[in-house]
């Protein structure tokens, strides 16, 4: 402090004129430079508020208390605000002789350090108070019990759509997504179903006028990914919703699919079987069996379903290992100890050609699966309904 007085002896002429004296000691009699008044008003004011802060708080916040954020905020903006002191002092730098500004402005900013270092010091001590105080005031009581808050889970649709896609993202499948109401174009007809074609009557189409449909499925990705990513190598994976005039326990009007769709040179349907044996193992377990039943779809050639061992049953077809009565049957596989999980198949030339990929070159494979029957299959769930109910009850077993 002493070097501090020498530095600011050194300073003349003073800028602006303090007429408060020194309280104490041989120079009581010297005004004060203005750089030290200031320091000490900040001392004094600072000093009050510590002092209201140390009584601390009662029962409960005094008003005393209560009032500290505001005269802490006031007194800060009193000497550190743009407007305050100690950048008044600054403003009042041009008034001195050029050779005695540099020093002057070296003690300026010092003082500005000591009262930021002060303030930040301060503040944190009213927070303090300002939570004891609240804990003090306040009924809670931190030994009782909390609440407990329910904890949700994902719908096990959602559940399984995640499994099945982190699977495929695993093997380098990339996401793709088509629209849901869609032109014929791309549901129909450039998957090779033309306008008469009677495999339209399997999907019992929602027609929102002649050319424009909610889609029947997922292969209309197909196309749409064919279009816009042509001549390269592709590796799809494309959930969604799609919609059909069906409604029973099996069925439901609106569900969903997942479909996949590889297109490159030389794909095999060794490679699709490989691809979906892999897959079945690691959805229903090691132990799952496959087998590819001959089917049509007229997108692909050749065409398959895809079944895999019943998994209540273990593909014997009736509950006896599985914790029923000798010979009863399962009736999740109508005892046949196989259960339709989709379609697939390798991708017809035609749809090359619609699409304006050169068949000769590109081959591929594309399967499409309904995840609610998976969903059905996994959690044996007897009926496709109490997938969309949205009834606790149900969902809270997941
Ligand atoms: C198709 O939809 C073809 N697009 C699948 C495909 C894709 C074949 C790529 C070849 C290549 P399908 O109509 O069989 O195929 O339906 C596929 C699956 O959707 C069925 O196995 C079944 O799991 C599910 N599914 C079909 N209709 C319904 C429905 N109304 N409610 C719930 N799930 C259904």
């Amino acid at each position: 402090m002493a070097r501090w007085a020498e530095r600011l002896a050194g300073i003349f002429p003073w800028p602006g004129r303090s007429t408060v004296k020194r309280p104490t000691g041989p120079e009581s009699s010297n005004p004060m430079h203005p750089i030290e008044e200031i320091r000490v008003r900040l001392d004094a004011d600072m000093q009050k508020l510590e002092t209201l802060i140390a009584d601390g708080p009662g029962a409960g916040p005094s008003e005393g208390d209560k009032a500290l954020p505001k005269q802490f905020e006031d007194l800060k903006v009193k000497y550190t605000g743009k407007k305050g002191e100690i950048s008044g002092l600054l403003r009042s730098m041009g008034t001195l002789a050029p050779e005695a500004r540099p020093e002057f402005g070296k003690l300026v900013n010092e003082l500005r350090d000591y009262a930021d270092a002060r303030f930040s010091a301060l503040q944190a001590k009213i927070q303090e108070v300002e939570i004891a105080g609240s804990l003090s005031g306040s009924s809670l009581d931190a030994t009782l019990p909390g609440y407990r808050v329910p904890a949700g889970s994902l719908h096990p649709m959602t559940q399984v759509r995640e499994e099945i896609i982190s699977f495929f993202q695993g093997l380098g499948f990339e996401m793709a997504l088509a629209p849901e109401v869609d032109n014929d174009w791309y549901n129909f007809e450039a998957l090779n179903i033309p306008p008469d074609h009677p495999s339209r009557d399997m999907h019992d189409t929602f027609y929102v006028d002649d050319k424009v449909v909610l889609r029947t499925h997922t292969s209309n990705v197909q196309v749409h990914y064919m279009e816009t990513h042509r001549d390269q190598p592709i590796r799809i994976i494309a959930p969604g919703f799609v919609y059909r005039v069906d409604n029973d326990a099996t069925h439901s009007p609106m569900f969903q699919q997942v479909e996949c769709l590889v297109v490159d040179k030389d794909i095999s349907f060794a490679n699709l079987k490989g691809t979906l044996f892999l897959w079945a193992k690691h959805m229903f377990g090691t132990e799952t069996t496959m087998r590819f039943r001959p089917s049509y779809f007229p997108f692909t050639e050749p065409s398959a379903e895809m079944d895999v061992s019943c998994y209540f049953c273990k593909g014997s077809g009736t509950l006896d290992g599985a914790g029923g009565a000798p010979g009863q049957p399962c009736r999740t596989c109508k005892t046949t100890g196989w259960i339709e999980i989709g379609g697939c198949g390798s991708v017809d030339p035609n749809v090359f050609g619609k699409v304006g990929w050169d068949p000769e070159k590109f081959s591929g494979f594309a399967f499409g699966f309904g995840i609610d029957r998976i969903t059905m299959l996994k959690y044996g769930i007897p009926d496709i309904s109490h997938l969309t109910r949205n009834d606790n009850r149900f969902l809270k077993q997941f």
